[in-house]
């Protein structure tokens, strides 16, 4: 825990794997692979609010996930589980009060497909690696901590300039928290494979009491999933 935390505050993120159980995990699986061949939508995108960096991918939005499952939100609010974050984070870590950022999957499919550079509206990402390519295929994590997003000028290559990028590779199985709302960050694209995981955002204290806008992820999330089969 001590080395999570310590890699988080000085790379941005922190690899987390050891914290969920394997059967929690086997079950979370299940429930996002389920969901994303059920209720995923394509998504082909760029914000100007990020310097139109792209987002091509699949997703599940959040209340897609509530109305078909039973783990996974249970897992977001579950105490033990809000507890280790914050141990880690050396800071509260809580639901997130916007509830379409409390949770998304994501799924990156086919070549070129990408989680482009970006922040998150709050502070905090625990994001569970379900599946994910070789590292020569992409779809590992790319992260500038220590900086900040001014949504009307974000200024992009001035963050990169500002301090190093540190690339992180994960397999099937891991879990990592990210410190979102100060590290750029963005998933290399994709050139073959299938990348799914569960973004679970969480809020700092001091979210709750600025206002945040949410521009960027009301535009992702505005078509609604196909109807259930
Ligand atoms: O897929 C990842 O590892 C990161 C996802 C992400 O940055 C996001 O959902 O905001
Ligand atoms: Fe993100």
């Amino acid at each position: 825990m001590a080395e999570a935390r310590e890699h988080l505050s000085r790379f941005g993120l922190a690899k987390l794997s050891f914290i969920v159980p394997e059967e929690v995990k086997a079950a979370v699986a299940a429930e996002v692979l389920e969901l994303v061949g059920a209720a995923g939508v394509r998504r082909d995108l760029r914000f100007a609010s990020t310097g139109n960096t792209l987002r091509r991918m699949r997703n599940v939005r959040r209340d897609e996930v509530v109305r078909r499952s039973t783990v996974i939100p249970a897992i977001y609010h579950s105490e033990a589980l809000l507890e280790l974050l914050t141990e880690v984070a050396g800071e509260a870590v809580l639901p997130c009060p916007y509830e379409p950022e409390q949770y998304v999957i994501t799924r990156l499919e086919e070549s070129g497909d990408t989680h482009g550079w970006h922040w998150d509206d709050y502070a905090f990402a625990l994001v569970w690696i379900i599946e994910c390519p070789a590292v020569e295929h992409g779809g590992f994590v790319q992260c500038v901590p220590g900086t900040t997003w001014n949504k009307n000028d974000p200024q992009i290559h001035r963050a990169f300039l500002d301090g190093p990028t540190y690339s992180a590779s994960f397999v099937p199985g891991d879990l990592y928290l990210m410190r979102t709302d100060t590290t750029l960050h963005r998933v290399y694209p994709i050139t073959a494979g299938i990348r799914t995981i569960i973004n679970m955002g969480y809020a700092a204290t001091t979210d709750l009491e600025r206002h945040i806008s949410h521009e960027t992820m009301d535009a992702l999330w505005a078509e609604s999933a196909p109807a259930a089969p």
